[in-house]
């Protein structure tokens, strides 16, 4: 396991890349062009200059998170070839300065939702949090608006304001998408995109879907062991494979993580480690890393994956805002770096017996 963190890149992060390396439990980053739009050619002087700028910071670039799938791909729309030649383009780039996993998701309009993005604990901190009621409750042309209120300034990933301000265009554009068509797509986008990712050696990694069921009357595909098989058996190919997020696939209560784990040995090219606590169905909040914190067995997460063999970049997800830091919700640095540090922990401990 390579023990990363993610970053937006200067401009967009609050956190630097030499903060990044004095957590010192962290070996690289996962990165992105965060002002590239889907759909584009990644510039490939501008994918030399990001990956220049972290290795002279002692760091490697362990992955990318993400390159985003167009809205054109996802619904089968007139444009998709071109959108994924250009994405083969981009990958082709990629491949050819060494970077070798790419995370995306297949997920319709909304990347990831939370009903709150600043929710107050006990302890003064604040989490993410969801509860399938006040989602209910909101019209989807709103969620924008009251994400953005609690976002401190920062542009969300998958949430960009450009985006958003179509959403109810976006809505039309998947009216006729069920589950089948949108697996259908899926599929068809992996078939096109295998061939560059062998010859350069890249290895896919789909996202689940967060939270792990249908959200606004929306399909998803991605959401438990089943689905994941199925997409991995479409495309039985060791480049197409899975970012096991933890947080999003342990958003169901339902869906047994460490089995889920074990179930997808050798396909697992990214993992994303952090705690989620229930509290109803439909209703949860992020937590600490900490076992104890929330409602996953980190321990038997980690364990899972030292059994699989699991070799590639891992990263902590999402943490609490906590020591007065202004940060994206869920990236500051303060939470992300203990939990680099319990999961380095967790991982030094198992492998060592
Ligand atoms: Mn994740």
């Amino acid at each position: 396991m390579i023990m990363t963190m993610r970053w937006f890149g200067r401009g967009f992060d609050s956190v630097t890349l030499q903060q990044i390396r004095q957590v010192g439990y962290v070996q690289g980053v996962i990165a992105t062009l965060y002002d590239s739009t889907p759909g584009d050619v990644w510039d490939s002087g501008k994918i030399r200059a990001m990956k220049a700028e972290v290795e002279a910071h002692g760091l490697c670039l362990a992955g990318i998170e993400s390159v985003n799938i167009h809205d054109d791909i996802k619904t089968a729309a007139p444009g998709r070839d071109r959108c994924i030649e250009n994405y083969i383009e981009t990958l082709r780039r990629l491949g050819e300065q060494g970077i070798d996993m790419v995370c995306y998701n297949f997920m319709p309009v909304f990347d990831w939702t939370r009903s709150d993005l600043a929710k107050p604990r006990a302890d003064g901190s604040t989490v993410l949090s969801y509860d399938q009621e006040m989602i209910d409750s909101i019209d989807p042309d709103d969620l924008l608006g009251s994400m953005e209120g609690k976002a401190n300034g920062f542009v969300l990933p998958g949430w960009e304001p450009e985006r958003m301000a179509k959403v109810r265009q976006l809505f039309a554009l998947y009216r006729d998408v069920d589950e089948a068509k949108l697996f259908d797509n899926l599929v068809y986008f992996l078939k096109a995109i295998m061939p560059v990712c062998g010859k350069y050696g890249i290895k896919m990694a789909i996202h689940p879907d967060d939270p792990a069921w249908p959200v606004f009357g929306l399909p998803r595909i991605i959401v438990d062991l089943p689905h994941l098989q199925r997409m991995l058996a479409a495309v039985d190919d060791p480049h197409n494979g899975v970012t096991l997020c933890t947080g999003s696939l342990g958003s169901n209560p339902a869906n047994d993580i460490p089995a889920i784990i074990r179930a997808l040995k050798g396909r697992i090219h990214f993992a994303h480690i952090r705690n989620v606590k229930h509290h109803a169905p439909g209703k949860f909040d992020e937590a600490a890393h900490l076992s104890s914190d929330g409602s996953l067995d980190m321990l038997a997460i980690i364990k899972a994956l030292h059994e699989v063999g699991f070799t590639g970049p891992a990263r902590p997800d999402h943490g609490r805002a906590i020591w007065d830091e202004t940060a994206m919700p869920g990236y500051g640095l303060y939470d992300r770096a203990l939990g680099a540090a319990y999961l380095s922990g967790l991982w030094e401990a198992v492998t060592r017996g």
